[in-house]
């Protein structure tokens, strides 16, 4: 995150840390007690399930304390519409974590799920909506950071669209944000929430994909839109176990 702030522990209690493989790290967001939605793009090359990790309560970027849980992954789920030739196109991914003793998140003050959006649900052009990360803090940073939050408002669409700005790079199933005070996401952040609220619940509203760079004038973070993509959420996270 660029231009941004530390998060004080506790404040951004969906945020999940995926360390995948051996030298990949994306964010996710927590949205029920066993799924993480993350960034699609982040699983491309078809990792293998045993060699994902998922912190949950992590402050520090690697540090894991007496308030981080860590998790396994029982498996991932793209869209069917996600192609592996174009992985920012249909950029989020269902995670499931593996269950301990019957159950996997165990609620604290620092690990609870954001809340999924309706899918009629919509924020205004310049909405002020919260970006976190453990991503770079400039654009040629080469090391991730504590957890960042800063504050981006919404792009509007028929402006991204724009062909100086990104053309038909951006479909309707993404969301525009940021641009101003060089406030942005950054390589390390994708998978993470842009999360908005409104009557005081946190919405997960986008999911942090792409962009050209980090924090160029003219040039707004990229967000997968949730909300293209909340009835096959729903589908799968509380699809029932078969019953026989
Ligand atoms: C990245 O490489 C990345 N400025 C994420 C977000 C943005 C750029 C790059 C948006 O993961």
């Amino acid at each position: 995150i660029l231009g941004g702030s530390s998060a004080l522990p506790g404040t951004h209690p969906w945020m999940a840390a995926l360390y995948i493989g051996d030298d990949s790290f994306c964010a996710g967001t927590l949205v029920s007690s066993c799924w993480v939605v993350s960034a699609a793009h982040c699983f491309f090359r078809s990792p293998l399930v045993s060699k994902i990790r998922v912190i949950l309560g992590q402050q520090k970027f690697n540090v894991t304390t007496s308030d981080t849980t860590t998790f396994g992954v029982e498996k991932y789920i793209f869209p069917d519409r996600f192609s592996v030739f174009n992985p920012t196109l249909h950029d989020i991914v269902l995670v499931k974590l593996k269950k301990q003793d019957g159950h996997c998140v165990k609620r604290t003050q620092f690990i609870r799920p954001i809340c999924l959006p309706d899918k009629a649900m919509t924020f205004p052009d310049y909405y002020c909506c919260q970006i976190t990360g453990w991503g770079h803090m400039h654009e040629k940073a080469n090391k991730y950071s504590n957890l960042q939050e800063a504050g981006v408002r919404i792009f509007p669409f028929e402006r991204c669209i724009q062909p100086e700005v990104y053309g038909n790079h951006v479909t309707s199933n993404m969301v525009c944000a940021g641009t101003d005070r060089c406030v942005d996401a950054c390589q390390g952040d994708s998978g993470g929430p842009l999360a908005c609220v409104k009557d005081d619940v946190s919405f997960l509203y986008g999911v942090i994909s792409w962009g050209d760079g980090c924090g160029k004038t003219g040039k707004p973070g990229v967000y997968t839109k949730v909300v293209s993509y909340v009835n096959w959420i729903n589908t799968i996270i509380k699809r029932k176990p078969k019953s026989r």
